[in-house]
């Protein structure tokens, strides 16, 4: 995998939120961190890439590969969740180098909040040309079982390209566009390595995992096995090749917060992205 560069000094990660200026302290309240109780530049300061996914166990997974694969120093066994505290244990974090390793739990609403903390964490830590990437499971819709979909736009149930946020009692629609520079570059890295089918296409953000994507062994279900089919026939004809449930906030919330990709040069970074064996592993690149 590669990462940018060349753009030193305006890579900083942006917060959308004049009120933040006033206050006093920031506490980020799911983390476990705030900016009075923790030296957040010094613990998280040299941070180049945030990988966020569903389950603690596959991101604490997730950062001991990455510790082996940087080479760093230390026993990766005896990597602490730095989000462990006593007021709260949502989320979990693993830092291994420049890398942040993130859960997210299942949903819009669960990686939102984790979101908007993590964005507050990178730029009161002063972090510069920040990668975000969302690794996580998903349903696979006419490709072959383990194929690693890479995003190129994240849509909704209707397979548009946009998330929906009510903010106060008004819809307010946000683009959901990804970085397609980096999705080729992931998708460069996947041809280097052995037996790793990898494809770029739309994923489908639900809200549901059980009506919402055309399941049919829910405890409810109000259609047809043919009416499903032609559902994700339909989803598949408009180029989605797979389905979950936090892609659109994802890619609206870091679009919105500077975490885009301008069109820069790159250089070689050495990890690899692991391999889920059941079902479709997707990953979501956003580039600041
Ligand atoms: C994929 O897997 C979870 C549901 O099982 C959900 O978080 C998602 O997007």
């Amino acid at each position: 995998m590669t990462e940018r560069k060349g753009y030193a000094g305006h890579g900083l990660v942006h917060v959308k939120n004049p009120h933040l200026d006033s206050m006093d302290e920031d506490i980020l309240y799911h983390l476990n961190l705030g900016t009075k109780t923790h030296n957040l530049p010094m613990m998280f300061g040299d941070i180049k890439f945030a990988c966020v996914g569903g389950s603690p166990n596959r991101m604490k997974a997730f950062a001991q590969l990455m510790h082996k694969e940087l080479g760093l120093e230390g026993d990766a066994k005896e990597m602490k969740d730095i989000c462990a505290g006593p007021v709260t244990d949502r989320y979990s974090m693993y830092k291994a180098g420049p890398v942040l390793s993130i859960s997210h739990g299942m949903g819009i609403p669960s990686i939102s909040i984790m979101l908007h903390e993590l964005i507050k964490l990178l730029h009161h830590a002063k972090c510069s040309d920040v990668t975000i990437i969302r690794i996580g499971t998903s349903g696979g819709i006419g490709i072959k079982p383990g194929t690693v979909v890479i995003t190129d736009t994240a849509v909704d149930s209707f397979f548009k390209a946009r998330f929906e946020q009510v903010i106060l009692d008004k819809v307010v629609v946000r683009s959901t566009e990804l970085d397609k520079d980096l999705a080729e570059e992931l998708l460069n890295c996947s041809k280097e390595i052995h037996n790793f089918p990898a494809l770029i296409g739309h994923t489908m953000c639900t809200y549901d995992f059980y009506e919402g994507q055309g399941r049919l062994d829910g405890a409810v279900c109000s259609f047809s096995n043919e009416k499903k089919l032609e559902y994700l026939k339909r989803a598949y004809n408009s180029g989605v090749r797979n389905i979950e449930m936090e892609s659109t906030v994802f890619a609206a919330m870091c679009g919105l917060c500077g975490l885009k990709a301008p069109p820069l040069g790159s250089r070689k970074c050495s990890f690899h992205l692991p391999k889920e064996v059941n079902g479709a592993l997707y990953i979501t690149p956003c580039l600041q």
